[in-house]
């Protein structure tokens, strides 16, 4: 019998990263047969496709690149994840960059409201990606994604719908080891749950993962799931073009995400930041479709052995 329904939702955006690659993602993730691998456990799935960005002209005040793409993307993105809760979809968006969270996290939060509940959001990622337009050193608005879904300032016109702001207690952000300055301050002046990899070196991912998992628990709260290729260490993802060294190792990351499996609690996932052109044969793109079985019930003990 069928878990449930998950719609794959496409999202080939890559005007939000500093270089270009991350628009071949969708396609990657479905030559990898994320479809079969989800189905496979169970699942019914829908491929909705890829969203087609709706045209936008805006100005934001601050150095912000490509907007009007990262906007376009927002917008059709929302829409789409708000049609695919209503209709009782687990939605899986396919990156693209994780600007694509503008629209995704802001879908999820609207869908909480209506249903009367909380958001949590558990960032996978090295990075926060807690900038404004007016802190940002770069101007790469993927770095600027929760911010925006957190309510934070300089973001006006990217969605033509007021928000639902994230309470940015619970966004929880896991792996990170880059935080630009100001953006530190700010995240520490907003009270953001920041589990760095000193933390988890420390803690362990378990301890650390649990305690997001009773918050979310304790709201009856719904859980959204962003998961950045650069969260892993580059040895095992070099397919992204943010890699940072010290990353999360194999094991880290499918325990985080058995675990958040465990908990049946996550409503919605992001992958993000897949550069195929950066890919080595396809190891990343094959290592991010591992972890999203991992998220939906296959055990290590499932694995087979091969000679690779
Ligand atoms: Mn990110």
């Amino acid at each position: 019998m069928a878990k449930g329904s998950i719609a794959l939702i496409g999202a080939p955006v890559d005007g939000g990263a500093g270089m270009s690659g991350c628009i071949m993602g969708p396609a990657a993730l479905r030559v990898a047969n994320i479809g079969g691998a989800l189905q496979d456990l169970d699942y019914t799935i829908e491929d909705w496709g890829d969203v087609t960005p709706e045209k936008v002209e805006l100005k934001l005040s601050g150095a912000t690149h490509h907007e009007n793409e990262v906007a376009g993307f927002a917008r059709s993105l929302y829409k789409t994840g708000v049609d695919a809760f209503s209709k009782g979809f687990l939605p899986i968006f396919l990156g693209g960059d994780h600007s694509l969270s503008m629209g995704t996290v802001t879908a999820a939060a609207r869908h909480a409201a209506a249903k009367g509940k909380k958001l949590h959001v558990l960032w996978l990622d090295a990075h926060p990606d807690f900038n404004r337009p007016d802190t940002s050193h770069s101007g790469n608005m993927h770095g600027m994604s929760a911010a925006f879904f957190c309510g934070e300032k300089g973001f006006d016109g990217i969605l033509d719908v007021p928000i639902d702001p994230v309470d940015p207690r619970d966004f929880h952000v896991f792996g990170v080891r880059s935080i630009d300055q100001q953006e530190g301050e700010l995240l520490r002046d907003r009270g953001v749950d920041v589990m760095d990899m000193r933390h988890i070196d420390e803690k362990g991912v378990a301890s650390l993962i649990r305690s997001v998992l009773e918050a979310v628990k304790r709201d009856d709260a719904m859980l959204h799931v962003s998961l950045d290729v650069d969260f892993l260490d580059p040895v095992y993802a070099p397919g992204v073009g943010t890699t940072v060294p010290g990353g999360a190792t194999y094991r880290e990351a499918h325990l985080a995400m058995e675990m958040i499996c465990d908990s049946g609690l996550m409503t919605s996932l992001d992958l993000v930041e897949l550069n195929p052109y950066l890919d080595e044969r396809g190891k990343s793109t094959r290592m991010l479709v591992n972890l999203t079985e991992s998220g939906f019930g296959r055990r290590v003990f499932d694995r087979p052995t091969s000679a690779f």
